[in-house]
């Protein structure tokens, strides 16, 4: 019994090294492991979200959500998040190319945008009425990307894979609309036919380490070590 109790205290400190306090600034957390056509918020804020469509499938820790690039939506409130501070992480893998190529992944749309989005597969952000040039990174087709967005106060920071790759400044993000959308515009257009998993948003710019830190923690419960050590603990 020992073992046990110390196993599952060691366990615990796994999981809460990688969940400290930056989670009490969580507002929005999809994982996509029910079922239904509603996607549960896990930061508790009540920011479920609204399946049209859209299909679980393998994502990249479980389930993910699959948008055909047709008619597919899920929208939600992004409530307890301000206009001037915030980050947005997502893993995305883009599917065949649907007819309207603009490849929408996050769609908080106009006039208060913030779009994430990879026309031609070229990743790139528009943010209140500051549309920004495409990254030059480009988004393969059947490849898992983690992308983070963090916004402060007018100034910008995309990174893909935790790494940096566009910063800068924009204007005229004023508030934060009662709808936003994942893999199209406004719900009723440019539809992108991709998987996504983990959204994640908080309400603070989250720096580089902290970024990071939620891919590797990520990293670990796809890997599959969490589900392993309590395969472990049930043994004894
Ligand atoms: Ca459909
Ligand atoms: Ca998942």
């Amino acid at each position: 019994m020992k073992t046990l109790v110390f196993t599952l205290i060691a366990v615990s400190l796994i999981v809460a090294n990688f969940c400290d306090a930056i989670e009490e600034n969580l507002v929005l957390y999809f994982d996509f492991e029910e079922k239904g056509n509603t996607a549960i918020d896990r930061s508790g804020n009540d920011n479920d979200g609204t399946i049209i469509g859209a299909k679980r499938v393998d994502g990249k820790i479980g389930q993910g959500l699959s948008f055909d690039g047709e008619d597919d939506d899920i929208s939600f409130s992004l409530k307890g998040l301000l206009p001037t501070a915030g980050t947005i992480l997502i893993w995305v893998k883009q599917l065949e190319v649907s007819a309207d190529n603009s490849r929408y992944i996050f769609n908080h749309h106009d006039p208060n945008r913030i779009y994430i989005k990879a026309p031609e597969g070229n990743l790139l952000v528009t943010l209140g009425n500051t549309g920004l040039p495409g990254t030059g990174k480009i988004l393969e087709i059947g490849v898992w990307y983690h992308i983070a967005l963090v916004l402060d106060d007018g100034k910008y920071e995309l990174y893909l894979d935790g790494e940096s790759v566009q910063k800068g400044t924009y204007k005229g993000l004023n508030a934060i609309n009662p709808t936003s959308h994942l893999c199209n515009h406004k719900g009723t257009e440019a539809f992108n036919s991709a998987v996504v998993d983990e959204l994640k948003v908080f309400s603070q710019a989250l720096d580089k380490a902290s970024i990071k830190k939620e891919i590797q923690s990520e990293a670990v419960f796809a890997s599959g070590k969490i589900a392993t050590t309590w395969a472990t603990v049930k043994k004894q």
